[in-house]
């Protein structure tokens, strides 16, 4: 044997023994998998606190899946919220929801307005990803025979038939009026008020229309106030339902305002100022809780205060549980796999801060409530809750 020859087996050997140990050593800690979740809402914008009142929501149910070592299978993994703001614009919210699409996020909370969120809900199908909405209240997102589309919350013809039935038989309201911002939410929300106040007998005196960027209304306050209604309902949000309740008090037209969820927010009262009045203004949340669930919102809403330094306005607990039922059915499943956690999904049985999360066949909240509230004394007071 040559001294050559001995020698390349045995570097052959030295140099694989070598390459594994380094192997063995050098192995990087990949840590724990990470599962992305996209948010959408209007983060900037006239509603941005509403946006924000979401986002921070879905914050806090994400930090606390994270700081609880969540499972998935046998696994610790760890939560990435991607937050995207659409400015509660149509087109900004396609781009978002393609944006959250490439990122390949296994699930969407969001997004909070339903002229963002049904367009957006095409993308997320298409592209097979589950979303949840906790705020867009318009029928037609759960309508479109999506499989992965779920909201928790109640939806505009229970909301829009609840107000109407209400000002007729609780605020005795006789003659009507109604004004719609002409969004997905606004319009639908109006209609619905309208059929329920016809057909508890009451008349609809004049239905005028603005936008969600308006904010002078003087011209169909004043062909309104002309009409003497008793209730004036408004379909929008309350960025410009506080303008308008300024102007409304500037006029002198005195009938009591009506809204839906998208006025019934903490914000309203600094919007409205002087224009707000003691039980005069009233509105309704698209969901609410009672008896032994009231504590556990309350504890929310501390502890929400106590992070944010913000009161909630409306919807942040609604994104908290939507998170927290995502994530359920990843646990149930084992899977953070959309095509396999969406049966879980669809299965969910989960007891949140806003009550217990049971969908139907659409996807829409089973048994849903609505919260009603008046203000009074700076104060959003609550009336009742209604089923
Ligand atoms: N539901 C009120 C605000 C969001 C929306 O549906 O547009």
């Amino acid at each position: 044997m040559t001294k050559s020859s001995l020698k390349t087996p045995l570097s052959a050997v030295a140099v694989a023994a070598l390459v594994l140990t380094l192997a063995a050593c050098g192995k990087k800690d990949e840590g724990p998998q990470v599962i992305k979740i996209g948010h959408v809402g209007p983060t900037s914008g006239a509603i941005a606190h509403l946006g924000k009142d979401n986002e921070n929501g879905a914050k806090m149910a994400i930090e606390e899946l994270n700081a609880a070592g969540t499972k998935i299978g046998d696994k610790v993994v760890k939560f990435e919220l991607l937050a995207e703001d659409d400015a509660a614009d149509p087109k900004q919210g396609t781009a978002a929801a393609q944006k959250l699409v490439d990122a390949k996020v296994q699930g969407v909370i969001g997004h909070l307005n339903s002229g963002t969120t049904i367009p957006a809900s095409q993308l997320y199908n298409t592209a097979g990803i589950p979303q949840i909405s906790p705020s867009a209240t318009n029928p037609k997102y759960t309508r479109q025979g999506f499989a992965g589309a779920f909201r928790v919350v109640a939806d505009d013809v229970h909301l829009g038939g609840t107000l109407g039935k209400y000002a007729v038989e609780t605020l005795k309201g006789k003659n009507i009026a109604v004004i719609d911002d002409r969004t997905a939410y606004g319009q639908g929300v109006a209609e619905e008020f309208e059929k329920a106040v016809k057909a508890a007998g009451a008349t609809i005196v004049g239905h005028e229309f603005t936008t969600d960027k308006a904010s002078d209304f003087n011209a169909i306050l004043t062909t309104l106030k002309a009409k003497k209604p008793d209730v004036l309902f408004f379909g929008g949000m309350d960025a410009v339902a506080g303008p308008m309740l300024k102007q409304m008090k500037q006029l002198g037209l005195k009938a009591k305002f009506m809204g839906g969820d998208g006025i019934c927010t903490a914000e309203l009262i600094k919007l409205a100022a002087e224009g707000m009045g003691d039980e005069n203004v009233f509105c309704a949340e698209a969901g609410g809780v009672e008896g032994d669930q009231k504590p556990g919102m309350e504890k929310f809403r501390a502890d929400f205060k106590a992070k944010y330094n913000a009161d909630v306005q409306v919807y942040a607990p609604y994104v908290y549980d939507a998170v927290k039922v995502m994530v359920a059915a990843m646990v149930t499943a084992g899977s953070s796999d959309p095509a396999k956690y969406l049966p879980a999904l669809k299965a969910t049985n989960y007891k949140g801060v806003t009550g217990n999360i049971v969908f139907d066949e659409k996807g829409d909240i089973k048994n849903g409530a609505l919260t009603l509230y008046t203000y009074k004394a700076g104060k959003q007071e609550k009336l009742a809750v209604i089923r």
